[in-house]
């Protein structure tokens, strides 16, 4: 082996050996959902880590789905990297839309047919939340994240944050029926060194959280939607 392969191995090796796993756990806490109640679902809860110094290294844009199915967007809770484009593509025999108008980046897909798609490009980091602006009752998150170590939860509320590179990080949380605050008060700083990582159990809040009805896109109640039929003619459900 020439010099500059054993110095480019040994660069290599010496940056996966400083790599690190974080992992913990996540408990929702005062919540009304059954799904936590009753089953201990804790998933979707989105954990990630900021460097506290410098930037994270920037994780190459992509392309990602969410589905309009069923009258649900699917996946509920979908985490991108800035950069990223999402498709909407409308699986439904029905009309759909897509906006936000929330701070993490407002948009607006339309109104589009079944069989079709829109797409958005999510150019700065924050929290979107999408509304459909058709069906009040369909909702989900995008998280935007600048860094590339960041995990979402399992049902028991486990995750892992893999390939970790040494160095001070501000853990931060995200869960949709979290308030703000809560959610700032659970922050904190970690040392990342060679070893894996494990967090000390982190428990999120629901109790401030308040299910207000949304907004359509134009800031006012949802009329009663019409009929799928009347939306989609010539096709019945
Ligand atoms: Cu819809």
């Amino acid at each position: 082996m020439t010099w500059p392969w054993r110095t480019c191995f040994s660069l290599i090796w010496s940056v996966c050996a400083l790599a690190a796993t974080v992992g913990g756990r996540v408990e929702l806490a005062e919540s009304r959902d059954p799904q936590v109640r009753r089953h201990r679902n804790f998933s979707d809860v989105v954990v990630w880590l900021d460097p506290v110094r410098g930037e994270a290294p920037r994780t190459e844009p992509r392309t990602a789905k969410m589905l309009q199915q069923g009258k649900r967007f699917i996946p509920h809770i979908l985490v991108i990297p800035v950069g990223t484009t999402v498709e909407f593509p409308n699986l439904d025999p029905i009309f759909h839309n897509a906006f936000s108008n929330f701070s993490g980046q407002p948009f607006d897909t339309g109104l589009y047919p079944p069989g079709t798609t829109q797409k958005i490009t999510f150019r700065r980091d924050g929290i979107v939340r999408v509304f459909c602006n058709i069906h009040s009752t369909m909702s989900a998150v995008i998280v935007v994240t600048k860094t590339p170590y960041v995990a979402v939860t399992d049902r028991r509320g486990d995750f892992r944050i893999e390939g970790v590179p040494a160095g001070d990080y501000q853990v931060r949380v995200f869960h949709e029926r979290a308030t703000e605050e809560s959610l700032r008060a659970l922050e904190r700083k970690i040392t990342v060194g060679e070893e894996t990582v494990g967090l000390p159990l982190i428990r999120v809040s629901e109790s401030g959280y308040l299910e207000v009805p949304h907004k359509n896109k134009y800031g006012r109640d949802y009329p009663e939607p019409p009929p799928d039929h009347m939306v989609y003619p010539g096709v019945r459900r």
